[in-house]
C-alpha cells in the first residue's frame, strides 16, 4: 500500500542518515521472510493418555515430556486416527485415514510396503519446499513387494516414499527380524551370515519360545513364542544376521545417537526429523541405569528412559543454535496396554498408575482411550505456551504444516488447522473417524459415536475394553470424558444426526 511504501522510505532515510552502513541491513523482503522451520515428529510407541505427568499422572514423573507441554501447547483432545500402530503411521505420514487402505493394520514384519510410492506424504511434502528428510526408529509400515531378501537392498521403503535417509527398525520390537535397516542395507550385517525370516513356518533347528523356554529370560504370556532373540521370544520366525542384531537395552540410546548425528549434519539446511520411539511398546528392555527407576516394573522404566532420551534430544538441538528454529510435534501411535503378551511385571507393579487417565479403554479399543493420546506442539519462542481444547488429529499434520512452509499440496482427509498447531486458535476439526483394528467410529464436537459390532466386548489377555456391543453407543465427552453414559436411546435424534454425519464420511 502507500502508506506502507512511504513508511519504508521514510525509514529507509532515517538509516541513511543516523548513518547505517547499507551493506549491513538485508534486503527488506529477506528480512521479512522466516528461514524454514526444522521439523521434528517426536512419536511414542503406545503411550496412552494419562501416562505423562503433564497430562495428569501422579505415579510417574516425565520432566522432559512435560517441558514440551508445558513450553508448548498440550492439546487435551489430541488423536491420533487408529488405536494401533501401523494404521496410524499410515495417517500421520500420508494424511489419508488408514481405513481407506485395507493394508493399514498391524503387519508381520515380512509385510510389503503399505505405502504408494505415488501417494503424498509429509516427507514429500517437506523435500518439494527444499528439506532434507529422515526417519529414526520404527517403521512398521511394511518393506519390499512381498518377497524380501534381507542380504540385499530392502526396497521400497521408507526411502521410496520421501525419506532421503532413514534408519529404522522394520516392524516392531516384538517382531523379526530384529535388526536395523539403515537406507535400505540390514545395518552390520555379516555376508557370510545372511539373514532368513519366516512368519509361518519356524527354520529347522531353531529354537522358539513355545518349544524352548528354558532359554527365554522374558516369559511370553500371549503370542511371543516364535525365534529368541536376546533371551525374548518374538512374533515370527528368525535365522542368522547374528552380528546385525540389536541389543534391545541399548535401543533407545543407540536411535537417540542416530537422531542426534541427523540433527547436527543437517543443521544447516531445513530438515525433517521423524523421530519414533519405541517405548513403550513390548518387550520393554529398559537400560540398566532405568531398570527398577520408577518403581512400577519395565513399562515404567522404559517411559522414564523416553523421557531422559527426550531430555537429550533437546540438549541437541539446543547446543547446535536451532532449538528456536525447530517445531517439534510429540504424540502417541495409540492408547496404552498393561500386558501385552508377555510376563513383565507390568500389571503386578501398575499401582496407582492409570496410563489411560480417567478415558475408558486403551490400545486396540473405539473407546477413547484407543486414540486419544498426549499431543503437543513446541517451537520456543513461537509458540506462545498454552492448554488447548481442539480437537486436532496427526492426520492434519500434511496439509498443516504445508502451509506452514509455504506448500500448497494438502492430504486427503487432511484439514487445515495450523493456526490450532500454533496456539493462535482454539478451533480445530470438528469432526474424525476413528480405527480400531478395521472397525471406526465416529467423533463430532462434544460426542462419541460407536456402531454396533459383533465381536467381545473385552480382550481378556490384554483386559481392554474393545468398544464392541450389538447396540449403538453414544457419549456426550463434554460431561462424560469416561465414556459411562450411553446416550443413545436417550437422544435418538442426536444419534441418527452422527450416524448420518458418520456415513456420508466412512460409506456404509
Ligand atoms: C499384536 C501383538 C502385540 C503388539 C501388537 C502391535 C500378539 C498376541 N500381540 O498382534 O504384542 O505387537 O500386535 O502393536 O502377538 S502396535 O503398537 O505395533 O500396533
Ligand atoms: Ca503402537
Amino acid at each position: 500500500t502507500n502508506l506502507k511504501n512511504h513508511f519504508l522510505k521514510a525509514v529507509l532515510l532515517a538509516l541513511v542518515l543516523t548513518g547505517c552502513k547499507s551493506e549491513e541491513k538485508k534486503p527488506v523482503a529477506e528480512a521479512e521472510s522466516q528461514p524454514k522451520p526444522n521439523i521434528v515428529f517426536i512419536y511414542m510407541d503406545d503411550l496412552g493418555y494419562g501416562d505423562m505427568s503433564a497430562y495428569g499422572a501422579t505415579e510417574i514423573s516425565t520432566p522432559n515430556m512435560d517441558a514440551l507441554a508445558e513450553g508448548g501447547i498440550k492439546f487435551t483432545k489430541g488423536y491420533a486416527t487408529s488405536a494401533t500402530c501401523t494404521p496410524s503411521r499410515y495417517a500421520i505420514l500420508t494424511g489419508r485415514y488408514p481405513w481407506r487402505n485395507e493394508d493399514a493394520k498391524i503387519l508381520p514384519g515380512t509385510a510389503p510396503l503399505i505405502i504408494d510410492t505415488e501417494q503424498l506424504t509429509v516427507p514429500k511434502m517437506l523435500k518439494a519446499e527444499g528439506y532434507a528428510t529422515g526417519i529414526v526408529g520404527k517403521w512398521h509400515l511394511g518393506l519390499g513387494n512381498g518377497n524380501v531378501d534381507w542380504n540385499q537392498r530392502v526396497s521400497p521403503g521408507p526411502n521410496e516414499v520421501g525419506f532421503d535417509y532413514s534408519y529404522i527398525l522394520a516392524a516392531t520390537q516384538d517382531r523379526v527380524p530384529t535388526v536395523y535397516i539403515k537406507d535400505g542395507y540390514v545395518d552390520g550385517l555379516d555376508p557370510n551370515d545372511p539373514i532368513s525370516v519366516d512368519y509361518k513356518n519356524n527354520f529347522e533347528g531353531e529354537p522358539t519360545g513355545l518349544d524352548n523356554p528354558e532359554l527365554t529370560t522374558m516369559k511370553w504370556h500371549h503370542g511371543h513364542n516364535n525365534s529368541i532373540v536376546n533371551g525374548i521370544p518374538r512374533i515370527g520366525f528368525m535365522k542368522g544376521g547374528e552380528a546385525a542384531k540389536w541389543s534391545d537395552v541399548d535401543m533407545a540410546d543407540h536411535f537417540l545417537t542416530k537422531a542426534q548425528e541427523y540433527v547436527s549434519s543437517h543443521k544447516t539446511e531445513p530438515f525433517f526429523l521423524y523421530y519414533a520411539l519405541q517405548q513403550p511398546h513390548v518387550p520393554r528392555t529398559p537400560h540398566p541405569r532405568f531398570k527398577g527407576k520408577s518403581g512400577m516394573g519395565p513399562r515404567g522404566d522404559v517411559i522414564l528412559e523416553a523421557d531422559w532420551v527426550i531430555g537429550e534430544f533437546m540438549k541437541t538441538l539446543e547446543k547446535e543454535g536451532i532449538l528456536e528454529n525447530t517445531l517439534i510435534v510429540f504424540s502417541s501411535d495409540n492408547g496404552p496396554v498393561v500386558n501385552d503378551g508377555y510376563y513383565d511385571d507390568a500389571e503386578e507393579k501398575l499401582g496407582d498408575h492409570t496410563p489411560a487417565g480417567v478415558l475408558r479403554g486403551g490400545k486396540y479399543s473405539l473407546f477413547e482411550a484407543g486414540t486419544r493420546v498426549p499431543f503437543m506442539t513446541y517451537w520456543k519462542g513461537k509458540i506462545q505456551p498454552g492448554v488447548s481444547d481442539a480437537m486436532v488429529c496427526q492426520v492434519d499434520l500434511l496439509t498443516s504444516l504445508a502451509k506452514l512452509v509455504g506448500s500448497d499440496q494438502k492430504g486427503e482427509d487432511s484439514k487445515d488447522i495450523l493456526s490450532a498447531f500454533m496456539g493462535e486458535s482454539k478451533q480445530g476439526r470438528n469432526e474424525l473417524v476413528i480405527e480400531a483394528t478395521s472397525r471406526t467410529a465416529f467423533r463430532q464436537g462434544d460426542w462419541a459415536m460407536i456402531p454396533p459390532y459383533k465381536g467381545a466386548a473385552i480382550n481378556k489377555q490384554v483386559n481392554i475394553e474393545l468398544g464392541n456391543d450389538s447396540e449403538y453407543q453414544l457419549y456426550n465427552l463434554k460431561d462424560d470424558m469416561a465414556q459411562q453414559n450411553n446416550l443413545a436411546a436417550a437422544q435418538p435424534e442426536k444419534l441418527q444426526q452422527m450416524i448420518k454425519d458418520f456415513e456420508a464420511i466412512r460409506g456404509k
